[in-house]
């Protein structure tokens, strides 16, 4: 078991990177799931609040951490529930909010364990005049657990997601950059087992390989589970190594040497979608939190800092992908 902020060890590390940045700094729900009134009810955050936008390049945790905070009070939200329609109206109003070009894809994934299951991916397409294409993903269904809020699986990684969004919806790009919100990452099952698991990230990848624009995309960044205070984030091992090469040098550059550390791990994850079809990916994820799939992922599990470091490394990492990818 990994040790958390208690030890001094860890919480002393993370205290000295942000210290190298300058960083003084109801839903309805399901038959399986219950509603976020009456059962998990989300807890105020006790953590220090997220540094200034100015010192993380531009990205606000504290907007991240809100829509964090408001992906949970939707209550649990897995694929074909009620709660999963008011968290894609919620992510699609926001991304429209902040001016960005919205495609829905729905579709259907006809025999999960449960039958036949609606899923919607939610596309963000940010056009330049350059075709190569700078992916960044994450998956908003929650597991199909009763009173499940995934606050940090899959809130934290929306809630960066959708911060990233408006940074870059806002500004002129070298190179065209999509979101993508993956549907159906969760297994049914209690268990992961194939091919029960990542349909919302195999529908894109298949429909991108028949239209032909598969080949466009040249990196593909996930982010999962980003939210616990003191977090560690390890080399994914089936991920791309120059592209993991390129966010952890980037996350060092910024100080973040002790988040984005040398070990390795191996996760399967809506990554491998794309790595399956020769596509570069990379995978930032920190699952060795004691809470992961219980009823535990609450709000008070998410750090403001923590989503304040992803953001400042993804956005980081922008200018050092259109380097390579030239
Ligand atoms: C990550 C968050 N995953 C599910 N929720 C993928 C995963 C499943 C990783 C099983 C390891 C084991
Ligand atoms: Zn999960």
């Amino acid at each position: 078991m990994k040790l958390r902020w208690s030890t001094l060890g860890r919480g002393t590390l993370l205290f000295a990177a942000l210290s190298c940045v300058c960083i003084a700094a109801c839903g309805h729900s399901s038959s399986s799931e219950s509603s976020a009134q009456g059962t998990t009810a989300p807890q105020a955050a006790t953590f220090p609040p997220a540094p200034a936008a100015e010192t993380t390049g531009g990205f606000d945790g504290a907007r991240a951490y809100k829509h964090v905070e408001q992906l949970v009070a939707i209550g649990p939200h897995s694929s074909g529930s009620e709660g999963i329609r008011r968290a894609q109206e919620y992510i699609v109003g926001q991304l429209k909010s902040f001016g960005c070009p919205v495609e829905e894809q729905d579709f259907h994934a006809p025999s999960t364990p449960v039958g036949d299951v609606a899923m919607k991916n939610i596309v963000v397409k940010i056009p330049s005049a350059n075709p190569k294409i700078i992916l960044f993903t994450s998956h908003y269904d929650t597991k199909r657990i009763a009173n499940f809020v995934g606050a940090d699986d899959a809130g934290s990684s929306t809630g960066v997601l959708l911060e990233l969004a408006r940074l870059l919806c806002a500004r002129k790009n070298a190179e065209t950059i999509w979101l993508a919100f993956f549907d159906g990452e969760e297994a049914f099952d209690l268990n992961w087992a194939d091919p029960d698991n990542t349909y919302g990230s195999r529908e894109m990848a298949a429909s991108l390989a028949l239209s032909g624009e598969l080949r466009r995309v040249k990196a593909m960044i996930l982010v999962d589970m980003v939210g616990p205070t003191n977090p560690i984030f390890k080399r994914e091992s089936n991920s791309t190594p120059w592209l993991t090469d390129i966010v952890w040098s980037t996350a060092a550059r910024l100080g973040y040497e002790h988040v984005f550390v040398n070990d390795d791990a191996t996760i399967e994850d809506d990554h491998l979608s794309f790595l399956k079809r020769d596509i570069p990916a990379a995978d930032i994820i920190d699952l060795e939190v004691p809470y992961w799939h219980t009823t535990q992922d609450t709000l008070d599990k998410v750090d403001p800092r923590t989503l304040a470091i992803t953001g400042h490394v993804l956005i980081e990492s922008v200018p050092e992908l259109e380097k390579k990818i030239r």
